[in-house]
């Protein structure tokens, strides 16, 4: 899989739902990205699908609220969910989203793998990012550790960053994609990393 060339089917939005149950039925492989609010979700999604309008992006926190899913080369579908860890959100809706997040991880049939996304500022997880992927983990499924807005983070950091939430979240030193939006850094190792996860199913 590569960037959206001439013999390459258009990405596409296919729907957005506002609960589990109303996500319909596909046998499609299923890829989410997952994160704290304002990690840069939908900015990644924006990079791979190499369209960023057409996955919206927002400055202020705790704005999807809904599972948005998106065909990638017409082989695998990519869904941007809702923010975890965004304090400001009243605590019902808040403890209703996260129950939203584990319903999906948990019950989402074509579900291969979860991007879970760590900004590199935050040299480190926090206690959601640890319990998000554990629930990740407990479902049996992929994690893909993605860290994200590497353009932000001196580059005599980003070694050590990285290294830093890899040990948080338990995981081998290595396997996370250090990726930036901005700059378009780690597109390719993640749409290779997405075709081996599809590939590999
Ligand atoms: N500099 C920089 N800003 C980014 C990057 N990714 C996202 N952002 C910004 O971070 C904010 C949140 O991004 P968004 O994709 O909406 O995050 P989401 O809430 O996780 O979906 C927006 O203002 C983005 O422009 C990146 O790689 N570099
Ligand atoms: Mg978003």
């Amino acid at each position: 899989m590569g960037s959206h060339d001439r013999d390459r089917p258009p990405p596409r939005f296919l729907l957005s739902a506002p609960s589990v149950t109303q996500l319909p039925e596909s046998d499609r492989p299923e890829i989410a990205f997952a994160g704290r609010s304002n990690v840069g979700k939908s900015s990644v999604l924006g990079m791979i699908l190499a369209s960023p309008k057409l996955v919206r992006t927002s400055r202020t926190p705790g704005r999807t609220q809904a599972l948005n899913l998106f065909s990638f080369e017409d082989r695998v579908t990519l869904a941007d969910l809702p923010g975890y860890g965004y304090a400001k959100l009243p605590k019902d809706l808040r403890r209703r989203l996260q129950t939203m997040l584990v319903d999906y991880v948990s019950g989402r049939a074509p579900l291969l793998g979860v991007a879970l996304l760590i900004d590199l500022r935050r040299e480190g997880a926090t206690d959601d990012d640890r319990w998000f992927a554990a629930k990740i983990l407990e479902a049996r499924r992929q994690l893909l550790l993605v860290l994200t807005k590497a353009d932000l983070v001196a580059k005599n950091r980003l070694l050590a960053a990285t290294r830093r939430v890899e040990a948080d979240l338990g995981v081998e030193a290595g396997v996370a994609v250090v990726c930036s939006a901005k700059t378009g850094a780690g597109r390719a190792e993640l749409v290779a990393r997405i075709g081996e996860l599809v590939a590999g199913c």
